[in-house]
Order: C-alpha cells, then structure tokens, then sequence
C-alpha cells in the first residue's frame, strides 16, 4: 500500500500539472482515470507513481516528464509509460518489439558536410544499464561506488584508440570540470529534471568519465544512465564517429553485461532513450533556416530530427550553432537510427542552400 503522504503529494502533483499549461507528455497523456488506476502501486523496489512522475511535476517546461526509477516501472506503471513511449517514439504501439540490435554495414556512413560549411562536430552516444543493479533513485552509495570500480577497470583494459584514462567526479579540479562541461566532453551538474527525479543522490560519488587523449572517445559512469559511450569528434565525418562508437559498444558489451529486455531493448532511466538508446547528433550552423526558430523545428520534425541547444538538452543556442539530432531511439535499429540523422541532416542542409 502507498502511504498516505505519498498520495497527498500525488494528488496535489496531479492537481498542480492539470491545472498548468504544460506542454509535457506527461500533462498530454496522465489523465485522471490513469492516475487513479496507478496512484496505489509499487514496484517490488518501494517506487510509486510519485517516483515516476515528480520531475515532470516540479519541473512544466519539460518536454517529457517521466523517468522510470527501476525497470520494473516500466510494467507496473505501463498505463502512463506506454502512451508517452508510443508519442515520443513515433508510433511504438504497446504490443510492439524491438528490433535485434543491428548497427549494419559499418562503412556505409559518410561525411554528412564534405565541404565543411555546416557542420562543427558529430557525436554519437548510446548509454547502457549494468545487469544487477537498479536505476539512479534506487542505487545505494555502496552500489555507486561499486559501479564505478567496474566501469573504470573495465575500461583500463581498452586499447588502440580507445586507450584512455578514468577520470573520477569526486576530487576532480572545478576548473578542470568546467572546462571539460564548456568542451561539450563532461555532463553538467545539477540537472533539475535529474535532480527532481531523485537521480543524483551521493554526488558526486560513483560519476565520472573516462576519455582518450584527444577526447574522441568517451564514457560517462552513473550521471543520468550507468554509462553512456560516446564518440565525437569536429567536423561532419559521421561514418568515423560510427564505427569508432560500434567497435567500442561492442568491446564493452564482452566484458560487461547489460540490461537488455525483448520489448523495450536496452533499458534506459529515462523512456526517451530505450531500445538503441543512440543519439547521433551534429552541431550545426544553419543561419538562414534558423532565422525563425519555429521552422526550423518544423523542418526538422519532418525528418524525425530534434533541435538543441548548443550545450544539449534544455540549452540555448551560442553562436548559432544548434545540436540537432535523431528523435526516435526505439522500434528501429541503431543503422536505421543513424540513418535517419544522416539522411535528415542531408535534407536540412539542402534546404538551407536552396534559401
Ligand atoms: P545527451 O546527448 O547525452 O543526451 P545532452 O543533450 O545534455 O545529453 O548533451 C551532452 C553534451 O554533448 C552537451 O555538452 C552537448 O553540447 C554535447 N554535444 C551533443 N552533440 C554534440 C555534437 N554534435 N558536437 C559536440 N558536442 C555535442
Ligand atoms: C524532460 O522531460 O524535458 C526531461 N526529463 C528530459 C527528457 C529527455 N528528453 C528527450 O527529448 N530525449
């Protein structure tokens, strides 16, 4: 049974959120006949709808709103999950699957800007859930500093061009955090969405990152996922940033097992980010498109395509350099994920020529 102060925070996180103008999908999709099915449930970790939906509640101007606290979430409280999962994916119904993970021929990939005009940077990440341990609001110290025990020797035995080195949060120069956040290489710290979703208890203990020396290759230990691999480099050669991403996903995944479900592939914290769990992204200047920001989230969306700001999520733009990426991560594979951030950002710069 959820107890009594947990339901008076409910109701009034459900009173506060329908009586908002948020744009969230968590506004769009929790109506009262949901609340009411899910306000007495539990996950066998003690998580509550609360758990679920707090950050969306503290924070309206989310885009999304919902985290999944434990895995288990993801079924008991499917009433919300799948609606939101469905909209957010495009179309990833509740009896849907999956897709095998398939990152397809490799090679395929070419520069998205050969000319260089556009296009700053290309990264692509993934992030990954280790086997045996819940997510960030679950996670005890001990677990966290377990974890990233794991991460970091497992890491210490990449060689070539992923040899590099673990960089622990705690005890880390500011300045040399900061540096690494305003490089684009580190997370940021104090995340209200991840704050307020109860995700960044013990900071900094068990964050950190490891990269190689020139930063090509990166893995983040226990921010918002239990590791997010990371390749990026400048410029627009996306089919180097993929197979350096393919052949380091694949050197991890045999010697650390991850949490993998048939339904939802890999399992994420944040729904947004499950089945590949890739974010190809570039940093691109697209100054005519973007002359009116709303089109140029409308062309955008056409092509599947999310518009960021500079320094992600819930940024602005500097410089007008905008983080533009693909939007859906689940119901296809990681080639097709890729795919269509290539083929979209083709389209974009198109279209910022022919204006
Ligand atoms: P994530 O991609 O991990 O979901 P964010 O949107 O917060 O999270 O972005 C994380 C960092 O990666 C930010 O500093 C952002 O500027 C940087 N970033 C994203 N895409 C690129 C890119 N193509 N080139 C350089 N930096 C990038
Ligand atoms: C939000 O709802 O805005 C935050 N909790 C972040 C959600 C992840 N966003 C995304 O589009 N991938």
């Amino acid at each position: 049974m959820v107890d009594a102060a947990v339901l008076e925070k409910l109701e009034a996180g459900f009173t506060k959120l329908a009586s908002s103008d948020s744009k969230s999908l968590l506004k769009k999709h929790l109506t009262r006949e949901v609340f009411d099915k899910l306000k007495n449930k539990k996950t066998s970790f003690g998580s509550t709808l609360l758990d679920c939906i707090q950050s969306g509640i503290e924070n309206l101007d989310s885009g999304f709103g919902i985290y999944a606290p434990d895995a288990e979430a993801y079924t008991v409280f499917a009433d919300i999950f799948d609606p939101m999962i469905e909209d957010y994916h495009g179309g990833f119904g509740k009896d849907a699957k999956h897709p095998p993970r398939d990152f397809g021929d490799v090679s395929s990939f070419v520069n998205v800007d050969p000319t260089g005009e556009y296009v700053v940077s290309t990264r692509v990440r993934c992030g990954r859930s280790m086997e045996g341990y819940p997510f960030n609001p679950c996670l005890t110290e001990a677990q966290y500093k377990e974890m990233e025990e794991k991460v970091s020797s497992t890491l210490s035995a990449l060689d070539g061009e992923l040899k590099g080195k673990f960089y622990p949060l705690t005890g880390m120069d500011k300045a040399v955090q900061q540096q690494l956040i305003d490089d684009h290489f580190l997370f940021k710290e104090g995340d209200r969405f991840l704050q307020a979703a109860n995700a960044c208890r013990f900071w900094p203990t068990g964050r950190g990152i490891y990269h190689n020396d020139n930063k090509t290759f990166l893995v983040w230990c226990n921010e918002e996922d239990h590791l997010r691999i990371i390749s990026m480099q400048k410029g627009g050669d996306l089919g180097e940033v993929y197979r350096r991403l393919v052949t380091a996903v694949n050197e991890i995944e045999k010697r650390v097992p991850f949490s993998h479900n048939d339904r939802l592939g890999f399992l994420t914290f944040c729904p947004t980010n499950l089945g590949t769990t890739i974010r190809a992204s570039v940093h691109i200047k697209v100054p005519k498109l973007a002359k009116d920001y709303a089109k140029l989230e409308e062309v955008a969306g056409k092509y599947n395509l999310q518009v960021r700001g500079t320094s992600g999520e819930h940024s602005e733009s500097i410089g007008g350099i905008y983080d533009i990426s693909n939007k859906r991560r689940l119901g296809l594979t990681e080639y097709q994920a890729v795919k269509e951030m290539s083929d979209g950002i083709t389209e974009l710069i198109k279209i910022e020529k022919s204006l």
